[in-house]
């Protein structure tokens, strides 16, 4: 085979792995209504830990190495979830839809903030992505299940 078919087949294929992941991403998380933005653009989404519980009641997400921590949680209609700043740096819960369905505002370390989640912002079986302002890596995901 000539060299330059297979530089250009080489050359498709790293294309391809790296566009591929991302616009399937986005692709994904723009199913929801809820979730227009599930993605930061260009920044993958589909990294985020499953869980595997479901937690009702009060339910905490712990900020920590500019982590939320558990990043995804399974919540039932009712539940309270609890954000506690573990970490030495300020930040926020903020929902990635427009107009957000929650945002904290900064919450300074050692602080938390609290969301009930009721039906009058949320869908049983949406997912809602999150963010923090200050940080717009920090990516989280409530998934509000029966
Ligand atoms: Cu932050």
């Amino acid at each position: 085979m000539n060299h330059k078919i297979i530089y250009f087949l080489i050359a498709a294929l790293a294309v391809v792995a790296v566009v591929y992941p991302v616009a399937y991403a986005q692709l994904t998380n723009s199913n929801s209504a809820n979730n227009p933005l599930g993605c930061i653009p260009l920044v993958p989404c589909g990294h985020l830990t499953p869980a595997t519980s479901v937690c009702s009641g009060t339910c905490y997400v712990y900020m920590s190495d500019a982590t939320f921590v558990p990043e995804t949680i399974n919540v039932t209609m009712g539940s309270q979830i609890i954000w506690v700043n573990n970490d030495s740096i300020t930040h926020t819960s903020t929902s990635n839809n427009n107009p957000p369905t929650w945002n904290s505002n900064p919450i300074p370390p050692g602080q938390r903030f609290e969301l009930t989640i009721t039906n009058s912002s949320f869908v049983v079986g949406d997912s809602y992505y999150y963010h923090c302002e200050i940080h717009t890596q920090m990516l989280g995901l409530v998934n509000v299940v029966k």
